[in-house]
């Protein structure tokens, strides 16, 4: 058990290690330094504190012969690291001390720091939230992704459009991490399977080198250390030398540029058909990367490969690492020489998958030919595990199906647990994707709902509620969220709410300033800030808030001399590249602000404010500064959302449906602190069923008719005013995500919003009661609850919150 805080350095320690890396690893004199060179120095002097406790951590788990974690993720958003990491240290206050001895502005230097932008959105963050957590709680765990060169793309607006670039955050060197050039293993694809008598063995027709990298990921009070291990792709042959001295140069490098295709750009996850064949290989390049190393320390600790299940948890987030069970299944049969039902029984001991999403577009389906293609012999395994199941089960689901590979099924039949990430969705999985298969493994569906570190969402990205809270509550809620609760009963005092509003200001301003010196644009920071920063879907319905915005827009112009509450509306995200939809919603997000921000009658009322490039650290500087946080998505749609925890933690009441987790979160901070309106996910699925359910809902709405016809008559696109009318047209014919059958009652919810926010007493005790009651929403509880529900794995570090249930 560790249990033991290191001492930490104290300023003028910690100033010479930086000066150290200065010099020595940046190769500067402090004169000449740039910011990039202090910011490595400062990381590179952060990252020397964490190998004490990563390598006591993996001490203690070898010792303990402890069960491992292992979370497969194609995606990581981890976002900046120096503050999390300094804070999770507790050396904030020494590191910003110290580089302010050095002459530099620490906050300054923080901010330098590009994202590691290694994912969409709310998946990519959970995982990096987990890893948060799995560390804070001494659970010894890796976390296993692939080192995008280029990450997700960096949006641009031109001409109020959506522009990508590559994101190029490896041109700088990252500090965080370690090369692991001797930790390689060839990743095969294609080819044929050669048979003899019973044993097959996969030859394949490519090799490529999965390379590790390793970033060490410290928990609170830097009690523990995990890692998470990112895999490049690189060629077996760098370069041929005789292509080269033949004249040509550019094949001399060809195997290179190929091979490093792989590990190139991270796909927006919700297109369709660009790069299917690239984006299996990506899948399966890091999750056999990431089996074999598994494997290997399993072999370096002298176990066999029966002790699996009791050594290893491997947790799949959604399908994207689906592969592992084949991929499994096939070492443990063709090179271990196992039984196929043994191998497989195995690996299901070992396996966990969580379901991310009911959307169909995003359950992963591979067309056979290409799955053959690229995995010959994993198809056959494919095959062997369907009908092994067929014949356990009497079940009529089918892995292979219409001529492909369903990797949902896979994962389900691969796993002893399948998750769902609120209330709410669990029980959808249970009674529409998974029906069937439920009721053959009635016990392996569970739910665990999603959970935010409070380090990064409360603790880092908004310093002046920390403070309050820590003089009001004391200062122990970071590593056990539920203590807000003591907050409460200083909902009913007036100082405190004073200083909540307070705090709230501040933060606004520092919105607006940033604002106005990064996007040049001026907002009231007394005006309502309300947000919706999310990936652009037509399910998540940034339409809807776009048409309520029109709306209100009109009715302050004919009522201009009513009591109108001053808002800003806040839009942030980014749509995927070939989703043609939710790039034109973004343009008309743009267009329509262009107009009303420049109407002269709302001036001051009505702004719309949609900067360019959402990502992780924007989320951190605007979340804070939110009065109402949007989440108002078609019920039934959205599977949990992490941002709406987000906002309710940092006192900003919700607007939405009863959709996720929302409905979890309305539960617990009161409904009558909760903006709720709309359809019930069980509604949605009856008014689906009705013939022209949106030209009924037009037809009795005369503020949604009026709004549509102004956006099809080019009102906000005077220069090409058939702009939307196909867009608009759909609404009017289709409406699949019943944006004009929620409408009204949206319409409505927003007044009473208005109306609570002029009385700003009671508004700061919702957005008091808010925070106080979300701390069940700490990833801590998540992981908890998967360590003892899914991973029957536990704790290291002892006098640390435990998860619940046994501990050894
Ligand atoms: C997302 N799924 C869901 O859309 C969110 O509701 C949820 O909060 C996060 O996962 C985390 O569980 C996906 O990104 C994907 F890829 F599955 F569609």
């Amino acid at each position: 058990m560790l249990n033991e805080r290191r001492n930490l350095l104290t300023a003028e320690q910690f100033a010479e290690v930086i000066l150290n890396h200065l010099t020595s690893s940046q190769g500067k004199d402090p004169e000449h330094a740039s910011i990039y060179d202090w910011r490595m120095a400062l990381s590179l002097a952060l990252r020397d504190q964490v190998i004490r406790p990563w390598f006591a951590s993996t001490r203690t788990t070898y010792e303990a012969e402890a069960k491992r974690v292992y979370y497969l993720s194609m995606e990581f958003l981890v976002g900046r690291l120096i503050e999390d990491v300094a804070t999770n240290l507790r050396a904030e206050d020494v590191a910003a001390a110290a580089m302010r001895s050095l002459g530099q502005d620490y906050g300054q230097v923080v901010r330098d720091e590009p994202d590691a932008a290694l994912g969409n959105g709310g998946l990519g963050r959970l995982a990096a939230c987990f890893m948060d957590s799995l560390a804070t709680l001494g659970i010894p765990a890796y976390g296993y992704g692939i080192r995008y060169e280029h990450g997700l793309f960096e949006q641009h607006f031109k001409d109020g459009q959506q522009i990508e670039t590559a994101e190029n955050w490896l041109t700088q060197r990252y500090a965080w991490e370690f090369e692991r050039p001797e930790v390689r293993y060839e990743i095969g694809f294609g080819g044929t399977v050669e048979k003899s008598g019973q044993t097959s063995k996969w030859i394949p027709a490519e090799t490529i080198i999965a390379s590790a990298y390793d970033t060490p990921v410290v928990g609170w009070n830097g009690l523990w250390a995990n890692t998470l291990r990112l895999w490049a792709a690189k060629p077996v042959k760098v370069f041929d030398l005789d292509s080269f001295n033949r004249g040509e140069y550019l094949a001399a490098s060809e195997l290179e540029a190929l091979a490093r295709t792989i590990s190139r750009v991270l796909y927006p996850d919700d297109t369709s058909e660009a790069g299917k064949e690239l984006r299996l290989k990506q899948e399966y390049f890091f999750t056999a990367a990431s089996i074999k190393d598994i494997l290997r320390r399993l072999d370096s600790e002298g176990r066999v490969v029966r002790d699996l299940p009791q050594r290893v948890a491997i947790q799949l987030n959604d399908t994207h690492p689906a592969i592992a069970g084949p991929e499994l299944v096939r070492l443990l049969v063709d090179e271990r020489k196992l039984e196929m039902e043994n191998a497989i029984d195995i690996a299901r001991g070992c396996l966990g998958y969580t379901n991310h999403t009911l959307l169909p577009e995003a359950l992963e389906r591979w067309p056979e030919p290409i799955f053959k293609r690229v995995l010959p012999r994993h198809l056959e395994i494919v095959r062997e595990i369907e009908s092994a199941h067929l014949k356990a089960s009497g079940s009529p689901v089918r892995i292979l199906e219409d001529g492909d590979v369903k990797m949902g099924e896979l994962s389900f039949i691969m796993a002893h647990k399948v998750n769902g990430v609120s209330a709410l969705h669990s029980d959808l999985v249970r009674e529409t994707v998974f029906e069937q298969l439920n009721r053959d493994y009635p016990d392996r569906i569970l739910n665990q709902t999603n959970g935010i570190t409070p380090r990064r969402w409360l603790h880092n990205c908004n310093p002046d509620l920390r403070i309050l809270i820590n003089d009001t509550i004391g200062t122990g809620w970071p590593a056990d969220l539920e203590q807000l609760e003591k907050l409460v009963p200083h909902a009913q005092d007036a100082g405190f709410l004073e200083a909540f509003k307070a705090v709230k200001a501040k933060n606004k301003v520092r919105v607006a300033n940033w604002l106005k010196s990064h996007h040049y644009i001026a907002v009231d920071p007394d005006a309502m800030f309300d947000a919706q920063i999310k990936r652009i879907h037509e399910y998540k319905r940034q339409l809807m808030n776009l048409l309520e915005t029109v709306a209100l827009w009109n009715e302050i112009r004919d009522n201009p001399n009513a009591d109108w509450v001053p808002r800003v509306k806040i839009f942030g995200g980014k749509a995927a590249p070939g989703y043609v939809v939710a790039k034109q919603i973004i343009h008309l997000i743009n267009d329509v602000a262009a107009v009303i921000n420049a109407d002269p009658q709302v001036k001051g009322l009505l702004k719309i404010v949609y900067p360019e490039n959402y990502n992780v650290s924007m989320a951190e500087l605007l979340i804070p500064a939110t009065n109402l946080s949007e989440q108002i998505s078609t019920a039934g749609n959205e599977a949990s959302g992490t941002g709406n925890m987000k906002f309710a933690l940092n006192g900003a009441p919700t607007i939405g449906t009863l959709d996720g987790a929302n409905v979890e979160i309305r539960e617990r901070v009161g409904a009558e602190n909760f903006f709720l309106f709309g359809l019930t996910a069980a509604e949605v699925v009856e008014r689906r069923k009705q013939q022209n359910y949106s030209a009924a809902a037009i037809a009795v709405s005369q503020r949604l008719s009026r709004a549509l016809e102004q956006i099809e008559n080019g009102v906000f696109s005077p220069g090409d005013p058939d702009r939307y009318q196909g867009l608009v047209q759909d609404l009017r014919q289709k409406d699949y995500f019943l944006v004009t059958c929620d409408f009204d009652d949206y319409f409505a919810a927003q007044r009473r919003v208005d109306s609570a926010y002029a009385d700003q007493d009671s508004w700061t005790r919702m957005a008091v009661l808010n925070t106080a009651r979300v701390g069940w929403f700490s990833s801590d509880r998540t992981i908890a609850d998967y360590a003892k529900d899914i991973w029957n794995a536990h704790s290291l570090i002892g006098g640390a919150r435990q998860p619940k249930g046994e501990v050894p």
